[in-house]
């Protein structure tokens, strides 16, 4: 560390970006930080635990909802076709499409170099003849694709609902990016979770057993430890609220008595009951999320869901834009 640094109480260990989004954040009214912030190495841990907890339906019910498309999209995707997967290729849901449609070649994107390689790794070895090409990127980025691809036709991959995670705007940026580095007649599978009662939408998001609410308050763990924080962490609780106008549960870290703290050397203070906003999670029935994707440049094709309709996959496809009817 730089003197400097150790006299400011800085890490230079600490990724600007994240430092700039947190003191911006914390500032802010509302306050809010970017749920990208909660992956760190505990964070993913976490993350990987809720998707196993009995009262998040996401994970499992998108798993069955693969395992039944799985010969009809075998039949539907491309021969040669190769797989871009946006995100982590960690799950058990890679290995269930790759052995559907059986592609040329295997493209995960993935913003951790070390998740990346690691599972990149897991599935070579699960799929001995299939060419992998990891590429580290934010994909919330340009995405330059690996020139073995270029010629092959391809199929996007996003599953988890993670685009529920986007308001509608970055949602549709991010659709239409991924339509400009696919090209025109790619395809693209993607996960959405759909609108449903509140017992089952809240439960999701605060579970019994308390993960969610430690993979909340994981971030404010993460500031003390990144950005010289001194949050005390046990004044803050973790709500989950189902905010039914925006279609989206919303987290928050709530404080339980007034408090004040600094991160970086920055002084803060809230007041009991004022709140951090932290995540977004947007629920989208069958006509929304045909129109976000359409709204995306992608037009839907074919669409699963399971018999409670509480999920859907979509297979869309980059058509030919036109504007006349
Ligand atoms: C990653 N993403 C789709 C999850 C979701 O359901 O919005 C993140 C999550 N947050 C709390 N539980 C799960």
């Amino acid at each position: 560390m730089l003197k400097q640094e150790i006299e400011d109480g800085q890490s230079s260990l600490a990724d600007p970006a994240f430092r700039a989004d947190v003191l911006g954040g914390l500032a802010a009214r509302p306050r809010a930080i970017p749920a990208r912030w909660f992956y760190d190495r505990r964070g993913s841990e976490l993350f990987e635990a809720i998707t196993r907890l009995p009262e998040y339906y996401p994970t499992r019910t998108e798993t069955a909802l693969l395992e039944q498309a799985g010969p009809e999209l075998g039949a539907l995707a491309a021969t040669n076709a190769a797989v871009v997967e946006f995100g982590s290729g960690s799950s058990a849901k890679t290995p269930l499409l790759l052995r559907a449609i059986d592609p040329a070649a295997y493209v995960p994107i993935d913003i951790s170099g070390d998740f990346l390689r690691q599972s990149a790794r897991a599935l070579g070895q699960a799929f001995p003849g299939l060419p992998v090409h990891p590429v580290e990127a934010d994909f919330l980025r340009p995405v330059p694709l690996p020139p073995q691809v270029a010629s092959l036709p391809k199929l996007g991959f996003f599953p988890g609902s993670t685009i529920g995670n986007m308001n509608a705007w970055h949602a549709v940026e991010l659709l239409r990016a991924m339509r400009a580095w696919l090209g025109e007649g790619a395809r693209l599978l993607i996960g959405m979770d759909r609108i449903k009662p509140v017992e089952v939408l809240v439960p999701a998001y605060d579970d019994a057993q308390g993960v969610t609410a430690a993979f909340n308050l994981n971030l404010l763990e993460r500031i003390n430890r990144e950005l010289d924080g001194t949050i005390p962490v046990a004044a803050f609780a973790h709500r989950a609220i189902w905010n039914a106008h925006a279609a989206r549960i919303e987290m928050h870290l709530e404080a339980l008595r007034d408090v004040e703290f600094t991160v970086d050397n920055r002084p803060f203070a809230l007041t009991a009951g004022e709140t951090i906003h932290t995540e977004n999670s947007h629920k989208y029935g069958p006509n929304g999320a045909r129109q976000l994707l359409r709204a995306g440049g992608w037009t839907p094709i074919r669409e699963w869901t399971d018999p409670q309709d509480w999920f859907a996959l979509l297979l869309c496809e980059a058509q030919p834009l036109r504007t006349a009817p």
